[in-house]
């Protein structure tokens, strides 16, 4: 689309500073998602004052805290534990400057929240692990409580398995810190090894699903688990389209656009201009089985073969082209 609305002049200067502060940034999801916040700083001529906690909690608080101490423009925070980062972000909203909140409870209502709607992937990617497993058998868990798009997806689990009485949990496993994938594969083993009749592993975040999908290989048990994760990525893609591969189906966004979502959404604040409080970017089912009948190799591919994955109204600039 053209733009339609005159550069504000503080854009058109180079003058804008957006802060990120963020909780985490190995993995696909998280790399993603930054390409996307930069490309889009970068089409907005705005200046991102990049920072992570690399999972260390206090030190994403120490960030946030000196991030509304250089007074920018806008903050976006990525992730977090509500303890460790509302103290900061009460400070921001009291000092007046606008904050994004992505997947973090902000604690305030003067804080724009974005998220993906994680009951809505949690219950996509449910829905395929019920059409395959008929509903009924032993499932392995992996959650790890405290993030928010996490706990999230984890209300839809808990109802899941009450409206499914045939669905049973046998073993809860989860970890999350810089190699998350294979930390769980170990330990999905273990909850393999102990639960001989387990059907399905349900690992609603990328990192998760691809640690679940090394244990199942390693333990030659293709043809009798299957995986239902979420997120995507190139090389998740190549992970659920491997010959034999457990990983059945992802409820996804695109990481890259949730990333523009976010500075757009800073970006119009920074502006003056109206966004709505809260922020949903709605996934896409993506099944192994689209993935092989579209010849789907990587995420450009998948987001030409499903145009929903790319949402240019939300947070829509009227001075950017789209
Ligand atoms: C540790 S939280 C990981 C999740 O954050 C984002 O919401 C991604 O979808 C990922 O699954």
């Amino acid at each position: 689309a053209s733009p339609t609305g005159a550069v504000p002049a503080k854009f058109a200067a180079g003058g804008v500073r957006i802060a990120l502060v963020r909780q985490l940034s190995s993995g696909d999801y998280f790399e993603q998602w930054l390409a996307g916040a930069q490309a889009e700083a970068k089409g907005l001529n705005v200046t991102l004052e990049l920072s992570s906690g690399d999972g260390n909690n206090d030190k994403q608080a120490l960030n946030l805290e000196q991030a509304v101490n250089q007074k920018p423009d806008a903050i976006i925070v990525d992730h977090g534990f509500a303890q460790t980062v509302q103290p900061a972000i009460k400070k921001a909203v009291a000092a007046g400057i606008p904050l994004v909140a992505f997947d973090v409870e902000a604690g305030t209502s003067e804080a724009v929240t974005l998220s993906q709607d994680d009951h809505q992937i949690a219950a996509q990617t449910l829905g395929a692990l019920k059409a395959d497993t008929g509903g009924s058998g032993d499932v392995v868990y992996v959650y790890v409580a405290g993030f928010a798009p996490l706990d999230r997806r984890n209300e839809t689990w808990e109802q899941f398995k009450k409206d499914n009485p045939g669905i049973k949990q046998v073993a809860q496993i989860g970890v999350v810190n810089s190699s998350t994938a294979s930390a769980v594969a170990d330990q999905a083993k273990a909850a393999l090894q102990a639960n001989p009749n387990v059907k399905a592993i349900f690992a609603p975040y990328d990192e998760f699903a691809k640690g679940a999908a090394l244990a199942v290989k390693e333990l030659g048990l293709q043809s009798k688990v299957k995986i239902y994760g979420a997120d995507i990525s190139t090389a998740d893609i190549a992970v659920m389209t491997e010959p034999n591969s457990p990983w059945a189906a992802t409820s996804t966004t695109d990481p890259s656009n949730v990333g523009r979502v976010a500075v757009r959404a800073a970006a119009l604040l920074v502006a003056g201009q109206q966004v709505a409080k809260d922020l949903k970017v709605p996934p896409a089912l993506v099944t192994q089985q689209q993935l092989h009948d579209g010849g789907i190799t990587n995420i450009e591919q998948l987001t030409q073969a499903v145009p929903a994955l790319r949402t240019p109204d939300v947070a829509r600039v009227p001075w950017a082209a789209s």
